[in-house]
């Protein structure tokens, strides 16, 4: 705790000298005593001060050029660490740009909490127009786990022993903390401050899953003629990494990974079944959810991708009401990942029979079919680049830096590469999440590099670099070991729309040619142009050993794209009007 300063209680006649403390000082004790280092936002009134006091403590403040990106920062932060990332805004518009982003760590289940400083209380609730008056903590709340705002400097300690609480502990998700400006000038007696602080005590309890819940999943899994695992990013942020390989290879099941959780065993491994996924979707018969929701990204758990054959699911979440939310879950396991692996792999025993040689046999079929397509695409070296030429050097890049961690966004761009590019380790690739949001992409490369030091390739459209593009400057500034590789196919999906009528650019295109290197030289940073997958190969593996700020312009057939990428049938059509 720092003393602010001492005062003399009496006054010039003499009399005892008091430590103080304050607003400022609190809240940076308070995040400090709860292992917290790291603060991603925007300065501004009323948290100015908060910044440049908490960067002269020691913490690390990384200043952001907007709020969404600070955000999205905090929330891969918390998904990478397991403790809350924190984003820092001011109030009102500062507020708003960071809500984004708040809500979205919670559709995502990242912990992060957005502290915001606000206006005045009596001015807000009056709405007499105080200067940026917003009553944010009722705008948050519909959008986050739990949102709390402290008035008192003596009740900051538990202010944020509850948002840390809230954001980790369960489901994961987004809190937001309002700090009016008066809190921060408020004083208390130094020790009385120190004493108020709260350090929160095993902020994440573990969460054990019932006996007979385990024993109900194992006897499912045990009928399962074709057993299947899929897991989700809620299984590569549990990291109970050990205990979810022993599952998999003690129980020989196959296995799928979700967009965020691949990686967590090495996308090669034998029982991968990434490459054959639509089959083994359609074909098996028992499936085991790990961290992972039946939502969109798994066509609700019915429909044509599920095929025919009748299903049951074991589905193994920390949130009890995810059970049944799209179809009937046979057993449902409720408790935290790495409990519920634990009970499960000590139930298998040591005589788990190993799933029909006649459903992996089918698998691996499958699998060497579509590696062996996927090759061939990969290989082509046309100009400009088509998106898997370019996507072949990438691949090669990551598979000889299993560490680095790789970004990625866009609509083309992301679902190809998700495809393409292997993944070798655990929590390695952040990409749009639930929503498939676009701008998340530097924002979590500033968060990446910030909190693992590891190098980072961020792989994006260019359309969704335009969303956060100038967080560059910020990377530059902050010098942190990221290369962005823009796949510029001149828009959004492709480049080739046209307005009908003659008069303005088509609604999916950008200026033709540009050349996004050139924003990363403006600061300093290295830009390349690659119109070759060599060019790009090397420019990139440059990038990524040096660890210098690098922009890699890549130029791609503004062809080669399909509309919404993967999701196209997604799209609502016009029915009137429409030319064949
Ligand atoms: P994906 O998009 O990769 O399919 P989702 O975000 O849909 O993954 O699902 C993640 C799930 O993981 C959520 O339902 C969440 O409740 C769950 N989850 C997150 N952390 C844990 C944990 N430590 N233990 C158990 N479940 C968790
Ligand atoms: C916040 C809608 C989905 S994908 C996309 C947009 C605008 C951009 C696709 O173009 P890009 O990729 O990035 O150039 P590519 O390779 O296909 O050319 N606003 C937000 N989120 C979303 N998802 C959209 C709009 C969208
Ligand atoms: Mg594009």
């Amino acid at each position: 705790m720092t003393i602010v300063t001492k005062v003399d209680q009496a006054g010039s006649s003499g009399g005892t000298e008091q430590e103080l403390t304050d607003g400022f000082h609190l809240v940076i004790d308070a995040l400090k005593l709860n292992g917290i280092n790291t603060i991603y936002g925007v300065p501004g009134i009323p948290i100015t001060d908060l910044g440049r006091l908490a960067q002269a403590q020691g913490m690390r403040v990384i200043s952001f050029r907007h709020e969404q990106h600070a955000g999205y920062a905090a929330g891969i932060a918390g998904y990478l660490t397991k403790t809350p990332g924190i984003c820092l805004t001011v109030s009102a518009p500062g507020f708003l740009n960071g809500l984004t982003a708040l809500a979205n760590a919670t559709t995502n289940c990242f912990p992060m909490i957005l502290v915001s400083g606000s206006s005045e209380r009596e001015v807000v609730d009056l709405q007499q127009g105080d200067y940026e008056e917003m009553d944010q903590l009722a705008i948050a709340k519909p959008l986050c786990k739990a949102a709390f705002r402290v008035l008192h400097a003596e009740d900051i300690g538990i202010g944020v022993a509850r948002a840390i609480r809230a954001a980790v502990s369960g489901r994961p998700g987004g809190v937001y903390l309002d700090l009016p400006a008066k809190l921060f000038p408020q004083t208390m007696e130094a020790e009385a401050g120190r004493k108020s602080l709260v350090q929160v005590i095993d902020p994440a309890p573990a969460q054990i899953p019932a006996p007979s819940a385990v024993d109900r999943a194992l006897d499912v899994l045990k009928s399962a003629k074709r057993p299947l695992i899929i897991f989700g990013k809620g299984a590569a942020y549990a990291q109970a990494d050990e205990a979810i390989r022993d599952f998999v290879e003690k129980s020989g099941i196959p296995f799928l990974q979700m967009s965020m959780a691949k990686g967590l065993l090495p996308d090669v491994h034998p029982q991968s079944a990434g490459a054959a996924r639509s089959t083994v979707l359609k074909e098996s018969d028992v499936v085991m959810l790990v961290g992972a929701r039946l939502n969109w990204l798994l066509s609700h758990g019915k429909g044509k991708s599920w095929g025919e054959n009748p299903k049951k699911f074991i589905q193994v979440d920390i949130e009890p009401k995810e059970m049944d939310s799209n179809v009937e879950i046979a057993a449902p396991v409720v408790g935290d990942i790495g409990s519920c692996i634990s009970a499960l792999l000590d139930g298998l025993g040591d005589n788990w029979p190993t799933p029909p040689a006649e459903w992996t046999d089918a698998i691996n079929a499958k699998k060497e079919q579509n590696i062996g397509k996927m090759a061939l695409r990969l290989k082509k070296n046309s100009i400009p680049m088509d998106f898997h030429g370019a996507l072949g050097a990438l691949r090669t890049v990551i598979k000889e830096r299993p560490d680095a961690i790789l970004v990625n966004e866009g609509a083309n761009t992301l679902d190809l590469a998700r495809g393409v590019i292997d993944m070798y380790q655990p929590r390695k690739r952040l990409d749009v999440g639930t929503w498939g949001v676009m701008g998340v992409g530097m924002g979590s490369a500033i968060a990446a590099a910030v909190e693992t030091g590891k190098p980072v390739l961020a792989v994006e459209g260019d359309s969704a670099f335009g969303f956060c593009g100038m967080e560059v400057e910020t990377i530059c500034r902050y010098d942190l070991p990221v290369c962005v590789v823009i796949f510029n196919n001149n828009g959004i999906y492709r480049g080739t729309d046209q307005d009908p009528t003659g008069r303005d650019p088509g609604t999916t295109v950008f200026v033709k040619d540009s050349r996004y290197d050139k924003m990363m030289e403006a600061f300093g940073g290295v830009g390349v142009n690659a119109t070759t997958p060599d060019e790009l190969y090397r420019a990139v593996s440059e990038a990524m050993d040096s660890g210098k700020p690098t922009l890699v312009n890549a130029v791609i057939d503004p062809t080669a794209g399909t509309e919404s990428g993967r999701i196209g049938n997604l799209n609502p059509q016009s029915v009137v009007g429409k030319k064949k």
